[in-house]
């Protein structure tokens, strides 16, 4: 049940945290408590991996040039989407084992209401799509060819988003063509965001080319709400990254956010359903990392292996967290 492992950090001082984080390479995250009376609400914002710090401050950005929350988690990580190096989001992302580059994603908001696209092809931002989808029609989720005539409907524009990089990789995989999700970073590096608002309204996003040269049709958890991502307004928000399959057997952004409804931290929520996965399945080849924030602006996260991190900004400040793992 719960632990009472917390690290209190109050005025919360992020050049300090920092330091906190990094200082013991084999220090645990723990939760980050917001004891700072001005700032229990937002503009708090949280994303997964380093590129996370670039999306953060330009959702950061957005807000205070006036953007509503729903706006600075889709403007955040359009900016990892446009990116061509990175080679598991948007443009760039690696294909599937066909060649073709598939992206999901999904976006939801304080109101609960909530839009995805899986399966998209020729479009570079997926989680706009998924916005408009929330916004424009009366269905949560569009899928490959029909999502895809969506967009172009709705004025985006057709691009190539095989780059030279990631069809030269493909090419190289092709060799082989031995198809195994590895634990590496380099591998697993959707982006989730999360963020409050300064009204203490929650917002959260997702986006991701899904795993690399995965089955032609494969989805993964990251367009699907309570998988990759999920907010409760009254409770927090969750995001995931890594295997989606292991993430959506244990639904797992949904049970973390109905674990902190019951009073868990976002710390030990994202532990359980690290756990949760643990119990059915064997890990040592699999990474799956969690992130969650509460209606206190308290952040956790916990992944299976050590090397998920997040980025986490408040104060105007942002700071790269090392995650909880659990495995030894
Ligand atoms: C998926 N969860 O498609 C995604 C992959 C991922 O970081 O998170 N990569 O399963």
């Amino acid at each position: 049940m719960r632990s009472n492992r917390r690290a209190f950090v109050s005025k919360l001082s992020l050049s300090a945290l920092g330091l906190f984080f990094t200082k013991k390479s084999n220090a645990q995250s723990q939760d980050i408590v917001n004891n700072d009376a001005s700032s229990n609400k937002g503009p708090i914002f949280v994303s997964t991996w380093k590129h996370g710090v670039q999306a953060n401050k330009e959702a950061l950005r957005i807000l205070k040039e006036g953007g509503s929350g729903l706006d600075a988690v889709e403007y955040g990580v359009r900016i990892i989407e446009a990116d061509p190096d990175n080679t598991s989001v948007g443009m760039g992302g690696l294909p599937d084992r066909t060649g073709k580059v598939t992206l999901d994603a999904c976006i939801m908001g304080p109101d609960g209401n909530c839009g995805a696209v899986c399966m998209l092809e020729d479009i570079k931002h997926p989680i706009s799509v998924a916005r408009m989808v929330m916004e424009n029609t009366e269905h949560v989720m569009l899928a490959s060819a029909g999502a895809r005539e969506f967009a172009l409907n709705m004025g985006f524009k057709k691009e190539n988003l095989l780059t030279k990089k990631s069809k030269k990789l493909w090419k190289e995989w092709k060799e082989t063509a031995a198809y195994k999700p590895i634990v590496n970073v380099e591998n697993h590096d959707t982006i989730g965001m999360l963020a409050m608002d300064a009204n203490g309204d929650i917002f959260g996003s997702c986006t991701t080319s899904g795993l690399a040269y995965k089955k032609r049709g494969r989805i993964g958890d990251s367009p699907i709400i309570g998988a990759g991502l999920f907010i409760d307004n009254e409770v927090g928000g969750a995001v995931a990254t890594g295997l989606g399959e292991s993430i959506i057997k244990v639904a797992g952004a949904a049970i973390i956010v109905e674990l902190m409804r019951h009073g868990y931290s976002p710390l030990e929520a994202c532990k359980e359903a690290i756990n949760r996965i643990k119990s059915k399945e064997d890990v040592s080849n699999i990474q799956v990392g969690f992130l969650a924030m509460n209606k206190g602006g308290e952040v956790g996260s916990a992944s299976i292996h050590k090397g998920f991190n997040y980025a986490y900004t408040i104060n105007d400040e942002t700071t790269l967290v090392d995650s909880h793992y659990l495995s030894k």
